[in-house]
């Protein structure tokens, strides 16, 4: 047990690798740990505390907020109000972004999805939470909203944690992607996924086939083309839709496969939300050597226009989104 290595032993030597680092995203990183062990014993014990259920109100982009949703906002607020390590957090439950007053000289920004599959939190199904880091520019006079409208290239880090059957906290620094799992007794993450490597082809696809009728033409091609049987192609593949992104691309980084979520008739810009669900999981999938477009152009090349910004999302085995991106295309008949 003594060879275990934990996420602050990880962090520690991942920041010693590279010269002049301060520590600073380090502790960053182990934050967002603590605010997920946090997370994990509550989510645990909701039933019993009645945290389950609505809380009434939407949030600041129109979504039904569960009492969840909230309280997960909440832990990750005050887990960075006192630390002076963020200067700001653009969360999906805050309508704008929230500025640190512990943090007006610190070098990060925080964007984050408090709680990702809320409508999976009555049925005790997989939730998580999904978080980017960036830089904050040192060009004085730019207001903290124009500094976190960057690309996802920009990200310094990123990552995201799965309440499941276990508790995953999987991460990466822009060295290669690493997976930890939490010793509720030690009260550690504890290495367990080391050096994630994406398959370049999987044989699982997970959407919302409810908008089937919906979406374009290529892409109910592209469902079609999965589901006939080929052993070359290793076809049909299987479809895995947990209603928690987080779950889903998990499965992708360990088995393979493609996640997708098209625009649809409810959601013409797509669901998924640009700058703290889709860019922090493409900017983790590319590091593990998957891949993650809007169906046509690179996710991380999307600079958005605002911090709540959707954006189709399609995400996994860099094989698997090509071919979606050919039949979406048109290129495949
Ligand atoms: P919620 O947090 O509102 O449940 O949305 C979760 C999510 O953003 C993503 O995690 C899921 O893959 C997707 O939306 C589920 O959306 P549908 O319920 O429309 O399939």
């Amino acid at each position: 047990m003594t060879q275990a290595i934990t996420l602050s032993r990880h962090v520690i030597e991942e920041e010693h690798k590279h010269q002049g680092t301060t520590g600073t995203l380090s502790r960053l990183l182990l934050q967002v740990g603590f605010a997920a062990k946090i997370l994990a014993r509550e989510i645990g014990r909701a039933a019993l505390v009645g945290k389950l259920g609505l809380i009434g109100e939407k949030n600041a982009t129109g979504d039904t907020q569960k009492k969840l949703d909230v309280y997960a906002n909440e832990v990750v607020i005050e887990a960075f109000a006192e630390t002076g390590l963020v200067a700001g957090v653009v969360s999906e439950e805050l309508e704008r972004v929230q500025e640190v007053a512990s943090g007006v000289e610190a070098k990060y920004i925080l964007c984050i999805d408090p709680l990702d599959g809320s409508s999976n939190t009555d049925t005790n199904g997989v939730i998580g939470t999904i978080f980017g880091i960036y830089l904050k520019e040192k060009t004085p006079g730019v207001s903290l909203i124009d500094q976190v409208l960057n690309r996802g290239a920009d990200l310094v880090a990123a990552g995201y944690v799965m309440y499941g059957t276990s508790t995953l906290l999987v991460y990466t620094s822009g060295h290669g992607v690493h997976g930890f799992t939490l010793d509720r007794e030690l009260g550690e993450f504890l290495l367990s996924h080391r050096d994630l490597c994406c398959p370049e082809q999987g044989r699982y696809y997970a959407a919302n086939l409810g908008h089937y009728h919906e979406w374009a033409p290529g892409i109910r091609k592209y469902i079609d083309y999965l589901e006939q049987s080929d052993n070359a192609t290793c076809r049909p593949y299987s479809l895995r839709y947990t209603g928690a992104l987080v779950a889903d691309l998990h499965r992708c980084l360990v088995d393979g496969g493609i996640y997708f979520y098209p625009q649809d008739a409810a959601h013409p810009d797509g669901k998924l939300r640009l700058v703290y669900e889709c860019a922090p999981l493409a900017y983790l999938v590319q590091q593990a050597g998957g891949y993650a477009s809007d169906g046509k152009r690179r996710i991380l090349d999307l600079k958005p226009d605002s911090i709540h910004q959707r954006s189709p999302f399609v995400i996994g085995s860099r094989k698997d989104v090509e071919m979606y991106e050919r039949f979406l295309a048109g290129g495949i008949a």
